[in-house]
């Protein structure tokens, strides 16, 4: 599937429809190329700001060397995942405690060493005032929408958001905001609007960014969770014009079953997912990419060469990103990190042949 596949998007990916100009097509070539040679880069969420029992204290004079990755596997990640949570407040630090300066200096230094920034979105919850997770009205989505209550209080949020994007210049990055919609954890879950309020939401935050804004440095990424039949996938799809890259998020849940039951489940569910992808992916003519996953606390000794690279060095996914090392919860990590029990399987990760960091 995978021969085919790249044979498929070697005869007519977009990089041969328009001569490469911008930064934006030439990020678009550049993940085409890795599907194109069965390569996946590895990304990991707020790599550089802190992880796991360390944090960057004084960000102005801080190199941003340091990275529990590096620490492992002597490289840093190809992606650098960042969350712009409580931008929307013109709050200074995001929901996790990073600082926007920080973050602006870190993007910018990781594209410097030749990677790339994709930023999620947790904002607060518009209607209620409570945080992204805050499901108790089911209005909110349409309180944003053109005519809502909310409308005008929204384009403020979208205005620093886009201020932030604005910040970076030229360079070009990957946005995946309104994910994981089809459960029902966000205020713009599956429960909480229907596909058409979704589908206008993400339209409008695409149409603002872009045509009021002027913003073309941006590979739109639509990232639902996995965890569903692969047909719930495109029901709230806001359409190809709106998209470049077509991401999943799944995790692997061990729970009460054991280490093995938990990771042929996962494995099952991501080749499901993916295999669906592939085609659909293909057939819109989008990149597609493993926009969050992992299992929290690693405690499978060998999750990464014995769980996750079986299943992803089967699809042209451009990249993986697994989730953050947190600093202050212990346990919440989903890199390794120096000194932890299973970090050579990790490092093991690093040095396959279809496996990119930066070097
Ligand atoms: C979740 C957890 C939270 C965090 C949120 C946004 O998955 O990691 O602790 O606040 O993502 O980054």
């Amino acid at each position: 599937m995978l021969l085919a596949a790249v044979a498929l998007l070697s005869a007519c990916g977009p990089r041969d429809k328009k001569p490469m100009e911008t930064p934006k097509d030439l990020l678009v070539h550049r993940l085409f190329g890795y599907a194109e040679n069965g390569q996946i880069a590895y990304g990991h969420q707020d790599d550089l700001f802190y992880g796991h029992a360390w944090k960057v204290e004084d960000w102005e004079s801080d190199a941003l060397e340091r990275s529990d990755v590096k620490d492992v596997t002597g490289k840093y990640p190809v992606l650098l995942g960042c969350d712009l949570g409580g931008i929307e407040l013109g709050a200074e630090e995001n929901l996790d405690g990073v600082p926007f300066g920080l973050m602006r200096k870190a993007a910018l230094k990781h594209v410097e060493r030749g990677g790339i920034v994709t930023f999620s979105w947790h904002p607060r919850n518009p209607l209620t005032g409570g945080d992204a997770w805050d499901i108790s009205s089911g209005e909110v989505v349409k309180s944003v929408l053109r005519g809502g209550e909310k409308e005008q209080e929204f384009r403020l949020w979208l205005s620093r958001a886009a201020d932030f994007m604005e910040s970076l210049g030229d360079v070009a990055v990957i946005f995946r905001p309104w994910h994981e919609n089809l459960g029902s954890w966000f205020w713009w879950g599956g429960e909480l609007c229907t596909a058409q309020e979704y589908q206008e939401l993400y339209r409008q935050t695409w149409l603002y960014f872009t045509k009021e804004r002027g913003l073309t440095n941006i590979l739109w990424c639509y990232s639902p969770n996995g965890d569903v039949r692969p047909e719930e996938y495109m029901s709230r799809y806001p359409g190809d014009e709106f998209i470049d890259i077509m991401g999943v998020d799944t995790y692997e849940y061990v729970g009460n079953s054991s280490l093995e039951e938990a990771g042929a489940h996962y494995q099952g569910e991501l080749r499901r997912i993916l295999t669906f992808l592939t085609a659909v992916s293909y057939e819109h003519n989008k990149l597609m990419c493993l926009s969050e996953t992992g299992l929290e606390g690693l405690p499978d000794p060998a999750w990464w060469t014995g769980i996750l690279d079986p299943v992803i060095s089967n699809f042209s996914i451009s990249y993986v990103l697994t989730w953050r090392n947190a600093h202050d919860k212990p346990g919440h990590f989903y890199a390794a990190w120096k000194g932890f029990d299973h970090e050579e399987d990790m490092k093991a990760f690093s040095e396959l042949d279809n496996i990119l960091f930066l070097d």
